[in-house]
């Protein structure tokens, strides 16, 4: 990282200095850096996002509404918006974080005074998804969401998910994920902290993150996630993305 690029107000130096440790929290401070936050932290995000974008176009023809839960700045949202060839479509943004919302407000707002035609598209709202209705989805979007939902509550989530969406509908579910062999699962956390660094992250940033994460964060394996998505009714059900311990999967109703 240059030194222009580690002094800009938008990058994330939020675990940078030393500090007592707290659980993480999507507040003002994250929501200020997210962007960069979460290119840098995620392996892939770039590339998931667009594809996001990709399947959109084959999945949601006129008359479709996507929802996006756990939506941040809105980044899966805008992709589906700039690649539908047709404008018979709504995205309905959902985030808990205020800090997240009145930002994506705003940057919507922003457009729609430059014209931009997802002001009228993107719908976003300050919600906790596990109150959201969800009704004839043609696609739903939990892009690297699900892992922040206490377990407990994830199988009820999905039902509701795959009531609420029309047959043939397709869900794309990212996540950070566990693998059940201790040796792998070690190499690929391993591994990933050596990406975070490539990044441009410390070995300080890295550990304190991951502190904060603790029990905030919670991965399961790829198998729980196809089970849990095999008994909520949805077929079809396989990852199509994989980088370590990131992955993004397919599900269809
Ligand atoms: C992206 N999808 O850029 N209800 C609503 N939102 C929630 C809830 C909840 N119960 N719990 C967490 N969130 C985005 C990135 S970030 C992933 C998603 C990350 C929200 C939370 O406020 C945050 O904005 C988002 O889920 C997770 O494609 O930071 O690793």
């Amino acid at each position: 990282m240059t030194e222009k690029t580690s002094s800009h107000a938008n990058t994330d130096r939020v675990f940078a200095t030393e500090r007592l440790p707290t659980a993480f929290a999507f507040d003002d401070q994250v929501a200020s850096v997210f962007e960069d936050m979460i290119n840098r932290s995620v392996p892939g995000y770039s590339t998931i996002i667009s594809m996001i974008g990709v399947l959109a176009e084959r999945y949601c023809g006129a008359g479709s509404t996507i929802y996006d839960l756990g939506a941040s700045l809105g980044g899966a949202s805008f992709a589906v918006a700039q690649q539908l060839p047709h404008d018979d479509y709504r995205i309905i943004a959902i985030d808990n974080s205020e800090a997240m919302t009145s930002r994506l407000s705003a940057k919507l707002a922003a457009l729609g005074e430059l014209g931009g035609k997802e002001t009228s598209r993107i719908e976003c709202r300050h919600e906790d998804l596990r109150d959201s209705k969800i009704e004839d989805a043609s696609m739903v979007i939990l892009n690297f969401t699900l892992q922040f939902i206490e377990p407990a509550a994830r199988e009820a989530l999905m039902r509701k998910i795959y009531d609420g969406m029309r047959p043939g509908g397709l869900l794309i579910i990212s996540e950070k994920i566990q693998f059940p062999d201790p040796a792998l699962n070690e190499l690929f956390i391993d591994l990933y902290h050596r990406f975070k660094e490539t990044q441009g992250y410390s070995k300080l940033e890295i550990s304190q993150k991951r502190a904060a994460l603790e029990n905030v964060l919670i991965p399961e394996t790829l198998a729980a996630h196809r089970e849990r998505l095999n008994g909520a009714g949805f077929h079809s059900v396989d990852t199509w993305f994989q980088c370590f311990n990131f992955a993004s999967m397919v599900a269809f109703k």
